[in-house]
């Protein structure tokens, strides 16, 4: 199968996974329910599910394992992006094309749907479809990458470095958090969703998780100061309004291109134990990276 035909099938295996795992809009909280659709479904690039399901085929996990797992990753990362949004974080009106959740509905609706989101997130896991140290496995990996030594954390730090000046190694250290996390437990938790995981190929998966989410943070700070509101689906320019240190204000543009660069050649080098079962994941980190462009 072509690598555009992957990814259609994700994108749409995952839209309807995801909304067969939230509540329906007609049950109450109608308002809440609403909300929470509203900010999940019908938009973004699904990269998480992407890396998931990749990594998990590779080590020939079953689809509908691979599926769950995916949909978690997505409602943690929704619940960060509508919380991101927030005013009292980055204080953002659009999201994917569409007004942002409190701006569509309220803030406090807003606050309630990341919160109800990241529960249906361990929900999801916790089905009865799954053994208990599968569960107890993906749970962990998701719960230790949102939390306050990941994602959570790494927002912590990225509202605390507003109009600081950040070395590479802070930057890097903040969005390994931040970012890097999430997108690396999307590939453990694809690979635990399989079998036979050698020490080589969790070591070569963890080098790939690393290069790929840091080229993704990079192009996103390139994008943030290349694209327009049209090509993003967000307001574009805001980490420069913000005061925020980025790749682009810490090393320079073409210092960013060219690090992205080496990331996705680092990136393919790590899949080499995985040999042809690497193929889904080396055209992921194409895909990342050409975005820039
Ligand atoms: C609120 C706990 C908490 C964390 C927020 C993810 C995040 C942490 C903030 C989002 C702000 C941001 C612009 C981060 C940079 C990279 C990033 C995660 C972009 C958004 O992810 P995409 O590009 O979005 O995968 P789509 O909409 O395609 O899913």
């Amino acid at each position: 199968m072509a690598f555009n035909e992957w990814v259609c099938e994700v994108l749409l295996q995952t839209e309807a996974a995801l909304s067969a795992i939230l509540p329906s809009a007609d049950i109450e909280p109608i308002r809440l329910h609403r909300a929470m659709r509203y900010a999940v479904l019908g938009g973004g690039k699904r990269v998480r599910p992407m890396l998931c399901h990749a990594a998990g085929q590779a080590l020939g996990a079953p689809g509908q394992l691979r599926d769950t797992a995916a949909c978690a990753l997505e409602l943690i990362h929704v619940y960060s992006l509508v919380h991101d949004d927030l005013p009292s974080m980055d204080d953002d009106n659009m999201r994917r094309g569409k007004p942002t959740v409190h701006i569509r509905y309220e803030e406090s609706t807003g606050l309630l749907v990341g919160d109800a989101l990241q529960s249906q997130a361990f929900i999801a896991l916790s089905s009865d479809a799954l053994d208990v140290h599968r569960k107890a496995a993906l749970m962990r990996e998701l719960a230790y990458a949102s939390g306050s030594l990941g994602m959570a954390g790494g927002q912590a730090l990225d509202l605390a470095s507003v109009g600081v000046r950040l070395s590479q190694t802070q930057l890097e250290a903040m969005h390994h958090m931040k970012t890097g996390a999430l997108l690396r437990a999307a590939v453990r938790m694809g690979a635990l969703c399989g079998n036979g995981l050698s020490a080589d190929i969790e070591e070569g998966l963890d080098v790939y998780a690393r290069a790929v989410g840091l080229a993704f943070q990079i192009v996103d700070d390139i994008l943030d100061v290349t694209a327009d509101l049209t090509t993003l689906g967000k307001t574009v320019g805001k980490d420069a309004a913000n005061k925020k240190p980025t790749y682009v204000s810490t090393i320079g543009l073409q210092a960013s291109r060219e690090l992205v660069t080496q990331l996705r050649r680092d990136a393919h080098l790590a899949l080499a134990p995985l040999g042809e079962r690497g193929l889904r994941l080396a055209q992921i980190a194409d895909l990342v990276v050409e975005r820039m462009n």
